[in-house]
């Protein structure tokens, strides 16, 4: 039996939450790139689920550990031990370059998860007085939906009439490492930012922004926590996007890629003691570091290594930027992006991103507006010089279109 788009629309509409206004286009199957429409459509992803999918739709590596180990042994709490929490910490250690690791669900946890940690280090290692730690983010982040996290969001939407919220938390501009200089007290335990803000529209800071962030952190005792959730496992073309900036954070959340996109996985890594003041009894989750998550979350790690996703993300999404800077359309105001992290700014007059999304939906394209005038370009990281080509083709045509 199969339903038609009306039919599941008005469904969803009926019984759903109004918290979402997707593109009409209702998915049923995924391959690498490409996804496919109930009516058999197909469409090149651009979105890659707001890159969890980085390593391509329904890996068959990933499906198979998957399902393996969902036939052994899903769930057993953290009040046992499972035989996979071991060799993923092993891993995901190995890979990052890490010493802690505090396994979760969703990147939003990971974030709160990272919030406690440092908070608890403030006090316990660093000398603040109990009730007192101050945490530093930037105006226009991104840090998920929790209420600790949407309490220091500057988004109207994303705050908007859910306090009170939490206290304990300094916004300074992005990319302005003398306003960091000027935020810090001695009661700042850390520095909350991610490395490329996504959400925001793609937004990358000056270049030698994080050497001085680093620099600062360092001299203030200030713990640096890095929000790669999005631009973590390859995405900028680099396995952390810090490497970029030949620095290293003393806390990285990983979430997103870290299960290719099949179950949430997400983690707090640290190369100090922010962990280790964690106690048995202080933090927890029940499906934190289950069988299930880190037989998947390995696996996610093995291919994207080993399948060379990282690389092809650097060469791929040069490829693509170069492109999408040649592209001559008086529609554009700006391209820019690292890896396969990519954005093209509207001018404001050219007419809202999203009608620019739906034209790219007939022709092949799934891709996301993001603030009003961005258009935002994630595809899957395995994706091939063809198909950045034919992508572009796309791109140019709807690009030299005018839909104000
Ligand atoms: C939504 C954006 C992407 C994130 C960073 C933590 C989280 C996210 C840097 C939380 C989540 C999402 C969630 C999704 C929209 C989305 C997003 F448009 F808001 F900016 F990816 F580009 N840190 N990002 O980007 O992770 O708890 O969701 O697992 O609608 O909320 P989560």
């Amino acid at each position: 039996m199969s339903s038609s788009v009306i039919d599941l629309l008005a469904t969803e509409a009926r019984f759903g939450a109004q918290n979402y206004q997707p593109i009409g286009v209702v998915l049923t199957r995924g391959e690498g790139v490409w996804v496919w429409d109930i009516e058999g459509n197909r469409y090149l992803d651009c979105l890659s689920a707001y890159s969890a999918v980085s390593q391509g739709h329904c890996h068959p590596k990933i499906l198979a550990a998957m399902v393996e180990q969902a036939g052994r042994l899903t769930l057993t709490s953290r009040a046992f031990h499972n035989d996979q929490l071991a060799l993923f910490y092993e891993e995901i250690a190995a890979l990052t370059g890490s010493h802690k690791v505090l396994p979760m669900n969703s990147g939003a946890e990971a974030v709160e998860s990272a919030i406690k940690s440092v908070r608890k280090w403030g006090y316990e290692v660093k000398g603040v007085a109990d009730g007192q730690a101050e945490i530093i983010v930037c105006a226009d982040n991104f840090h998920g939906r929790t209420l600790g996290i949407v309490g220091f969001s500057t988004d109207a939407e994303t705050r908007g009439h859910f306090g009170p919220f939490a206290p304990g938390f300094k916004i300074i501009p992005f990319g302005d490492a003398a306003a960091l200089d000027a935020a810090i007290t001695p009661n700042t335990v850390a520095f909350l930012v991610e490395p490329i803000q996504g959400e925001a529209g793609v937004i990358i800071p000056p270049a030698g922004y994080f050497t001085e962030v680093r620099e600062l952190c360092t001299a203030n005792n200030v713990m640096l926590v890095l929000d790669e959730i999005q631009t973590g496992l390859g995405r900028t073309g680099k396995l952390l996007a810090e490497q970029h900036e030949g620095i290293e954070a003393d806390v990285t959340l990983l979430g997103k890629a870290l299960s290719g996109g099949f179950y949430p996985v997400s983690a707090v890594l640290s190369n100090n003691d922010v962990l280790g003041t964690l106690r048995p009894g202080q933090h927890g989750s029940t499906f934190g570091g289950n069988p299930l998550a880190c037989a998947v979350a390995r696996a996610a790690m093995r291919v994207l290594v080993e399948e060379g996703m990282i690389e092809n993300a650097a060469t791929q999404g040069a490829r693509f930027l170069q492109g999408l800077k040649d592209i001559r359309a008086n529609t554009i105001r700006d391209v820019r992006g690292r890896g396969l992290m990519l954005a093209v700014e509207l001018h404001p007059e050219a007419g809202r991103a999203r009608r620019y999304c739906e034209a790219l939906q007939g022709k092949g394209i799934l891709a996301k507006d993001t603030h009003e005038h961005t258009i935002r370009i994630a595809p899957p990281l395995v994706i091939t010089s063809d198909q950045v080509d034919w992508a572009l083709e796309q791109f140019a045509t709807i690009l030299t279109q005018d839909f104000s």
